[in-house]
C-alpha cells in the first residue's frame, strides 16, 4: 500500500513537473514521443538543407516512411513541393532542398495538429515572405517589447549562439524565408567592413534553412563611412561607392538579398536632401544590386512636405512615380494609410500603381495593440487586408518582427501565434486565421478539445475586442505620445508636428467627432477605386469600422443598430472591456488542460490588458464627454477613474520601446 502511495506520488510530481517544464522558448515546435519512421533520401545531390529536412523528419515523424527527391516539376516553384501518398509511403519531391525541407515541416505540423495527412501540391503565393527586423547595432530594439535584439553584434561573428539556428528553424518551419536583421533607421555603421563580416555569420547560419539576409540602408552611408560630400544618387562618385560596396557584401555573401531603404521620413535622410526623387534614389541603389539579383525594398512610409492630410501623403508622393522604378525595386507599404493602427483602411496605393511591384508591410510587433501586455491575434487584421487587396496584386510580404532575446521569443506567449501567422498567411493568404489559430494553438499549447475550441474563439475576437476598447468606429491615433501604450486623446505637445497629435485625428468637437476625408473634407476617398471612393464617401453606406476615418458626425447621428452615435461610441468601448473579462473567464477555465508557467503568465497578462481597457473606455469617453456633453448610457460599466487623474499617468517606458528621436520634431 505504501509503495503504491509513493509510486502514485511519484507519478503525480513528474506529471507536474512536466506542465510546469514550459517557458514558450519552443514555440510550436514542441514535437515529443517516439518517432522512428524510416526516412530515405533519393536524390546524389547532397545538402546541408536536404539533410535538415531529412533529420527533421527523422526526430519527429511517427507516420508511414517517406522518401524525400529533388525533382524538376513543371507544376512546383523553386521552393514548392509536392507530397504523394499511397501505398503505405509517403512521396515527397521539390525542385530544392528548401522545398523539401518545407515539406518536411508540412507533415510535422499536419502530424502535431491532428489532420489528415493527404497527397498535395504547395506553392508558396509569394517568393518572398521577409521579416523586418527593427533592431539597433546596441541590441536595443525600436517597438521591441520581447527583450533585447537577438544579434548579439558584440560577440559575433566567433560567438553564434544557439538561438540562432532555433530562429532559422522556427522561421522555416513556417516558411519565411528573409530578414532584414537591423532597423530601418539605420545606423550607417552595418554597412562597415566590421559590421558585414558579423552579418556573414549570422547568413551562413541561416542559409541551410533557406534564409536569406538582407539590410536596411541609411542613404546617407557614403558621406558617414568614407566622407563623401554628397550624396546624391546621381553623382558618380556615390553610384561607385555603392557598386563598390555591394561588390563586397557579395563577395562575402553571395546570396544577399538586397536593400530596404526608408529615405525622407522621419529624419531619415534620402534622395529628397539632394533635389532627386524617390524613384532616382531607389533605381541608384537597384542598378548596383542588379548584377548580383539583388533587390531593393523601398518603403513609401512618407510624409509630404505639403499639409496634405497625413493619410493621403504616401499616395501623393508615390504614384506620380508609378512606372519609373526598376524592375529589381518593390515599394514596401504599409497595409494602411497611416501608420499600422489598430484598423484602417487598406493604403489607396495598393491598386494605384499598376506598373510597380509592390509589398504589404504588416507590423507583427504590436506597437499600437498593448505591446507584449495584450492578447491580440493579428491575423483577422491581415486577412480584412487581403479580403481588399487581391493577393495577386502583390509581389511579397513583409512584417515588421516582434522577436527578442525573451526566453518564450515574443513577450507574451500568445505573440508567438502572430509570427506564426504571418509567416503562413506570407505562404497562403487564402488560409484562414481560425485554421491557423487552431493548428498553432495545438502545436503551441494542448490537442484538447476543451482547450483549442475555446482559447480558438477567444483568438478570433480579441483584435476586435481590443479595436472597440481603444479606437472603435473608425477612430485612429489618440495613442499616448511617443510610447503609444495607452490613451491620450487630449495630448498636445507644444512645437510637434500637427500630424503627430491626437485631436488632428479625432477632431472632437460640441457638434461631433471623426476625420471628414469624404468630398466635402480632405478628399482622401478619391484615392480609391470608384466603386470604393462611392462606397466610404457616403456616411450611409460607408462601413461602420471606418466611419469616423472617413467622416466627421454629429454625435447624435443614427446608427445601424439604431443608437445615437454617442451611444454607439459609448457600447463599443464597454463590450470591448466586457470581451476581456469573458477572455478572463476562458482562459481560467483551461488551467487544468495547460503547463502552470504559460496558465499563468497569460493570466497575469490578461489581468493587465483588463486594466489597460477599462483606462482606455474610461479616458476615451471622459475626454470625449467635454464635448458631447451627453451621458454615459446607464446600462454600461460606470466609469472608475477621473479624467484628470488619467491625464497626469506617465509611463515609465523604456528607450527599447520609444526611441527618443521620436520625440523631436521632424518636418520630413
Ligand atoms: C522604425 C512609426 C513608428 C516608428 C517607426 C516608423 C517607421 O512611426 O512609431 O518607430 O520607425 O513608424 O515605420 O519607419
Amino acid at each position: 500500500m505504501k509503495h503504491r502511495l509513493y509510486l502514485l506520488i511519484c507519478i503525480t510530481l513528474s506529471f507536474i513537473n512536466q506542465m510546469a517544464a514550459e517557458n514558450g522558448s519552443r514555440l510550436w515546435l514542441r514535437q515529443s514521443g517516439e518517432a522512428g519512421a524510416s526516412v530515405e533520401v533519393s536524390s546524389r545531390r547532397a545538402s546541408a538543407t536536404l539533410n535538415l529536412a531529412a533529420e527533421e523528419l527523422r526526430q519527429a515523424w511517427k507516420g508511414n516512411p517517406v522518401t524525400l527527391s529533388i525533382e524538376r516539376d513543371k507544376a512546383l516553384a523553386a521552393d514548392g513541393f509536392k507530397i504523394v501518398c499511397g501505398e503505405g509511403r509517403v512521396r515527397v519531391s521539390s525542385p530544392t532542398g528548401t522545398g523539401l525541407l518545407y515539406a518536411a515541416y508540412h507533415l510535422l505540423r499536419l502530424q502535431e495538429s491532428e489532420q489528415v495527412i493527404a497527397s498535395t501540391t504547395e506553392n508558396p503565393a509569394y517568393t518572398l515572405r521577409i521579416l523586418n527586423h527593427w533592431d539597433n547595432i546596441d541590441r536595443t530594439v525600436e517597438r521591441g517589447y520581447a527583450g533585447q535584439s537577438l544579434w548579439d553584434w558584440e560577440r559575433l561573428p566567433h560567438n553564434l549562439s544557439e538561438r540562432y539556428k532555433e530562429y532559422a528553424r522556427a522561421n522555416a518551419s513556417v516558411g519565411i524565408n528573409g530578414t532584414v536583421l537591423n532597423n530601418v533607421n539605420a545606423s550607417p555603421v552595418i554597412l562597415s567592413a566590421e559590421y558585414l563580416n558579423k552579418v556573414k555569420a549570422l547568413a551562413d547560419v541561416f542559409r541551410p534553412y533557406g534564409i536569406r539576409v538582407y539590410l536596411s540602408v541609411n542613404f546617407a552611408s557614403p558621406m558617414a563611412l568614407d566622407s563623401l560630400p554628397t550624396a546624391d544618387p546621381l553623382d558618380k562618385r556615390v553610384v561607385g561607392w555603392w557598386k563598390k560596396k555591394v561588390r563586397e557584401i557579395y563577395s562575402l555573401i553571395p546570396d544577399f538579398g538586397g536593400f530596404l531603404v526608408k529615405a525622407n521620413s522621419e529624419g531619415q535622410p534620402g534622395p529628397c536632401d539632394f533635389g532627386r526623387t524617390h524613384a532616382e534614389g531607389a533605381n541608384m541603389l537597384a542598378d548596383a544590386l542588379k548584377s548580383h539579383k539583388g533587390i531593393v525594398m523601398w518603403r513609401a512610409f512618407v510624409y509630404s512636405p505639403s499639409d496634405a492630410d497625413r493619410a493621403k501623403q504616401a499616395y501623393l508622393e508615390f504614384k506620380p512615380l508609378d512606372g519609373r522604378f526598376r524592375p529589381n525595386v518593390i515599394v514596401q507599404v504599409k497595409n494602411g494609410p497611416v501608420d499600422f493602427q489598430p484598423r484602417e483602411p487598406y493604403s489607396p496605393l495598393f491598386g494605384a500603381m499598376r506598373h510597380t511591384s509592390l509589398m504589404v508591410e504588416f507590423q507583427i510587433t504590436q506597437e499600437y495593440l498593448g505591446h507584449s501586455n495584450h492578447l491580440v491575434y493579428l491575423a483577422p487584421m491581415w486577412k480584412e487586408f487581403f479580403g481588399l487587396v487581391p493577393p495577386s496584386t502583390l509581389k511579397a510580404v513583409a512584417g515588421v518582427s516582434n522577436i527578442g532575446s525573451d526566453a518564450n521569443w515574443c513577450g507574451h506567449p500568445f505573440a508567438q501565434a502572430n509570427w506564426y501567422a504571418f509567416g503562413r498567411l506570407a505562404w497562403n493568404p487564402s488560409l484562414s486565421s481560425e485554421a491557423i489559430a487552431d493548428e498553432w494553438l495545438r502545436q503551441t499549447f494542448s490537442k484538447e478539445k476543451e482547450f483549442v475550441e475555446p482559447i480558438g474563439r477567444l483568438m478570433a475576437e480579441s483584435h476586435e475586442a481590443a479595436v472597440d476598447y481603444m479606437m472603435p468606429l473608425g477612430l485612429h491615433h489618440i495613442f499616448a505620445w511617443g510610447h503609444h501604450y495607452g490613451p491620450e486623446p487630449w495630448c498636445n505637445v507644444p512645437g510637434a508636428r500637427p500630424d503627430w497629435m491626437p485631436s488632428y485625428y479625432h477632431r472632437a468637437e460640441e457638434s461631433g467627432i471623426g476625420f471628414d476625408r469624404s468630398h466635402t473634407g480632405s478628399r482622401a476617398t478619391a484615392q480609391y477605386p470608384d466603386s470604393l471612393c462611392r462606397l466610404y464617401d457616403n456616411p450611409s453606406t460607408c462601413p461602420e469600422q471606418y466611419l469616423l476615418w472617413f467622416h466627421h458626425l454629429s454625435w447624435s447621428h443614427r446608427m445601424k443598430s439604431g443608437r445615437t452615435l454617442w451611444d454607439e461610441l459609448c457600447h463599443r468601448y464597454d463590450s470591448g472591456v466586457q470581451q476581456v473579462r469573458e477572455f478572463q473567464k476562458t482562459w481560467d477555465r483551461v488551467e487544468s488542460l495547460i503547463d502552470a508557467e504559460r496558465f499563468r503568465d497569460v493570466q497575469s497578462r490578461l489581468k493587465t490588458q483588463l486594466r489597460d481597457a477599462i483606462w482606455w473606455k474610461d479616458a476615451c469617453l471622459l475626454y470625449f464627454q467635454e464635448f458631447s456633453k451627453l451621458a454615459i448610457p446607464y446600462n454600461i460599466e460606470r466609469p472608475i477613474h477621473e479624467l484628470e487623474e488619467l491625464k497626469k499617468i506617465v509611463l515609465p517606458i523604456s528607450n527599447f520601446e520609444c526611441p527618443d528621436s521620436r520625440l523631436l520634431n521632424r518636418n520630413r
